[in-house]
């Protein structure tokens, strides 16, 4: 894959800057790993498979942007003659299709995520998930087709760009209709989450097609620089805060349920000899849960 990113030679500060936001890429990742799993007791089991999911999106995208960066500092080094960072002599190219294939596995985690958080009848989840993931992954492959023309053939990569386009708007057609159905019967203060998350998500998805017609805009050194710092902060926003939302709606209707901290938590503080509530005992506490 010949993307615009091996068209270029470098200077220090473009360079640099791509290498940094990369690297704050994984290391994002990785601490929202630590969230996920650390919190997952704060909701009822029947929303855990929210943080779940959060959790495999999260291992996948750390590993792909760990490579990504590897890919980066790999394909370019300086060049003391010209004071520039220009392609090594291994050979090695910049690729983004890394990505892609990342996508592949996130695209369809985080949206069967949400159809976990809002009230949705088992029979019409099913087939959301079918959908959601067939149009999901259509959307990613076509998109990949598409890079590999990017600096090769205009007509064909823009062609494949426009087809991945198409299962993309079905893709937000969904989503914009489950979210509002699976608002309704939820507390209010879960549902204005969700209006939230359907916002964060409409503009951090549409990050992404912006990246991919990056040399359409700035067909040099600051367009590379933009794409990778565009890809990065629609990673964050689409895959970390739009996961802290989901699970804070999840806590809001675990709470509404009546749900309390899980029972293993309440024991251990009671091990110590002091309870969550401050006042009953352990055996109180696990009795109160019981009924
Ligand atoms: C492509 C190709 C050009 C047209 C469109 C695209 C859309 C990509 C999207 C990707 C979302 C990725 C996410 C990843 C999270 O891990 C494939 C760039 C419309 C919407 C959310």
């Amino acid at each position: 894959m010949l993307n615009f990113e091996n068209q270029f030679a470098y200077s220090s500060m473009a360079y640099e800057m791509v290498a940094h936001v990369l690297t704050l890429g994984y290391a994002v990742m990785l601490a929202a790993l630590a969230y996920f799993i650390l919190t997952i007791r704060t909701v009822a089991p029947r929303y855990r498979i929210s943080s779940v999911l959060s959790v495999v999106v999260m291992v996948s995208a750390f590993l792909l942007l760990y490579a990504q960066k590897g890919s980066w500092t790999e394909t370019f080094t300086f060049n003391a003659a010209t004071g520039l960072y220009e392609a090594s002599a291994s050979g090695e190219r910049f690729s983004n299709g890394f990505r892609y294939l990342n996508w592949l596995i996130d695209v369809p985690m985080l949206l069967i995520q949400i159809l976990f958080v809002l009230e949705i009848a088992k029979q019409r989840r099913t087939s959301m998930i079918f959908w959601f993931s067939l149009s999901g992954s259509l959307m990613i492959i076509t998109g990949y087709i598409g890079q590999f023309y990017e600096t090769t053939n205009p007509t064909a990569w823009l062609v494949w760009g426009a087809i991945s386009t198409v299962f993309f708007v079905h893709v937000l057609y969904l989503m914009h209709r489950v979210i509002n159905d699976g608002k309704r019967d939820i507390p209010e203060a879960a549902a204005r989450v969700m209006s939230g998350i359907w916002w964060l998500f409409l503009i951090s998805w549409m990050l992404y097609p912006g990246a991919y017609l990056m040399p359409l805009f700035l067909n040099n050194e600051a367009g590379v620089v933009g794409r990778q710092m565009t890809f990065t902060i629609a990673d964050i926003t689409s895959k970390v805060i739009y996961g802290v939302m989901l699970s804070y709606a999840a806590m809001i209707r675990s709470r509404a349920e009546g749900y309390q901290e899980d029972l293993l938590q309440v024991f251990s503080i009671g091990k110590a000899g002091k309870t969550t509530n401050g006042s009953k005992s352990v055996e109180q506490s696990l009795q109160a849960m019981v009924e």
